[in-house]
């Protein structure tokens, strides 16, 4: 039975050009001569070490994130996971990162679109992460794997006691469940869940951690306690950044180059309605992000303003950080004539009445809209990376606070080198008092 699962995974495999996968399989199918071995199938500057036949086993990290989390804190999440898989490299295994398809988000809301299982290569740019660490797409994780298998799922949770004499230490510990499992069992003893909409998939053990503290905790535990092949961290945003905007940090985020026709677009946008070229606006970008290092300040920017001015779930909760329009225009305007600028690029996730409000305050505003085709090309996730790529060459920008929309729009600006007196400024809610501006967080090359 599981000879043949192989062989039908080979199958597959050639059909979807995974050389990786090819390897494992014969790996697997003539495992007691221990004589092939797959080194160098990442670019990752992984090399060979060790005799022939002291090959590393293979194993894969894969995760989720809590399903109300938004694109943008998802991106962040990918970081500490990346930061995980590098520590888990440095001894032991040959460990790979399975990339969550995205799908079914909250803030994906358009029509008649079927926004599920799409790979990250739609969005990000596969071999620019791959430059960083291994990572592979979940189908090509199923098909390496010999089937929608996964050995064990740790639902990573918090302690049920909180911090203990209000201490801080770094621990994990298996713990009953706190929350109710949203995972079942099935007739043959598998357990079932979301996984990412992939109803054959199936995991064989699952159970909790109560976790507190970096990303790397994990690493003796996957190193040591658990010794199967493929473990996925569900609930993953509960582990924190391993150092934040440190050197690590910031590789893995450059390594997140969007995909090329997602910045194609918003080229063509901004030659065509907003004057905006790489030349001209000294934002020249390297396919290699390796070998992207502008100083700060080189980067001038196309001739007008960027604004991200996030809606929906930011005004529910009457945050007062966050403005009404009136407000927004108010300051807009005001950005634009210091700024000298007479054109305003917005990106938004306002509903359609208070688009139509926009309208009328700021009637010479120039937005991404997508046609039909485009959007179910692109889908809601393409065509907000298209309004964050527009935003990220704009001579200044301004965005909304706390937002990882926004957020992310800084760093890609950082990235580029521009000024960041022109990079980290945000609205003030309209009688917002102390109204504290964006951290300047430097890239550690
Ligand atoms: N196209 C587009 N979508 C947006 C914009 N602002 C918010 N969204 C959508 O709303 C989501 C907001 O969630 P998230 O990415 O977590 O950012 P945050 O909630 O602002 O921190 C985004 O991922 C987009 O799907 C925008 O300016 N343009
Ligand atoms: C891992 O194994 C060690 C040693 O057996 C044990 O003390 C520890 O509690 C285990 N940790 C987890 C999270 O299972
Ligand atoms: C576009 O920008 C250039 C300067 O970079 C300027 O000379 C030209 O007049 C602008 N064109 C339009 C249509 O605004
Ligand atoms: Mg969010």
């Amino acid at each position: 039975m599981a000879k043949r699962a192989v062989h039908v995974a080979v199958i597959f495999i050639s059909s979807t050009h995974s050389f990786t996968a090819i390897c494992l399989s014969v790996l697997v199918a003539f495992a007691a001569f221990e004589t092939v071995h797959c080194d160098s199938v990442f670019s990752a500057g992984h090399t060979a070490t060790g005799p022939i036949g002291a090959a590393k086993d293979l194993r894969y990290l894969l995760y989720d994130v809590n399903p109300p989390e938004g694109f943008n804190l998802r991106r962040d999440v990918y970081i500490r996971m990346a930061s995980l898989v590098k520590t888990l490299r440095k001894e032991g295994d040959d460990w790979v990162l399975v990339l969550p398809p995205w799908g079914r988000l909250y803030h994906w809301q358009s029509p008649n679109l079927h926004q599920i299982h799409i790979p990250w290569g739609e969005f990000f740019s596969l071999t620019s992460l791959q430059a960083n660490v291994p990572v592979i797409e979940y189908e090509e994780f199923i098909a390496e794997n010999g089937g929608p298998f996964i050995d064990q799922v740790l639902i990573l949770q918090n302690y049920a006691e909180g911090w203990t004499d209000g201490k801080w230490e770094e621990k994990v510990d298996e713990r009953p469940c706190i929350e109710k499992l949203m995972y079942n069992k099935d007739k043959q003893g598998y357990y079932r869940g979301w996984f990412w909409g992939y109803e054959e998939t199936r995991a064989r053990n699952v159970k909790c951690l109560s976790a507190q503290g970096h990303a790397s905790i994990m690493a003796p535990v996957l190193q040591k306690n658990i010794t199967v092949t493929s473990v996925m961290l569900d609930r993953a945003e509960t582990l924190l950044h391993d150092h934040y905007a440190g050197k690590d940090y910031w590789d893995t985020r450059r390594s997140m180059v969007f995909a090329k026709h997602l910045r194609l677009i918003g080229d063509d946008f901004r030659q065509k309605y907003l004057n905006s070229t790489d030349e001209k606006d000294h934002t020249i970008y390297s396919e290699d992000w390796t070998r992207m290092k502008a100083k700060l300040g080189s980067a001038k920017g196309g001739p007008y303003l960027g604004v991200h001015l996030r809606r929906k779930d930011f005004i529910w909760g009457h945050r007062e950080d966050v403005p009404s329009l009136k407000g927004a225009v108010k300051k807009i305007r005001s950005l634009m004539k210091k700024h000298k600028l007479d054109k305003v690029f917005l990106a938004t996730d306002a509903d359609e009445e208070e688009l139509r409000e926009l309208k009328t305050l700021l009637p010479d505003m120039v937005r991404f809209e997508a046609s039909a085709e485009d959007l179910e090309l692109f889908k809601d996730g393409g065509v907000a990376i298209i309004d964050q790529w527009i935003c990220a060459h704009a001579r200044f920008f301004i965005g909304t606070s706390v937002s990882t929309f926004s957020f992310r729009i800084h760093e890609e600006r950082e990235i580029l080198g521009f000024d960041p007196k022109t990079t980290y400024n945000r609205f003030c809610g309209d009688s917002e008092k102390e109204c504290e501006q964006p951290t300047h967080w430097k890239i550690v090359y």
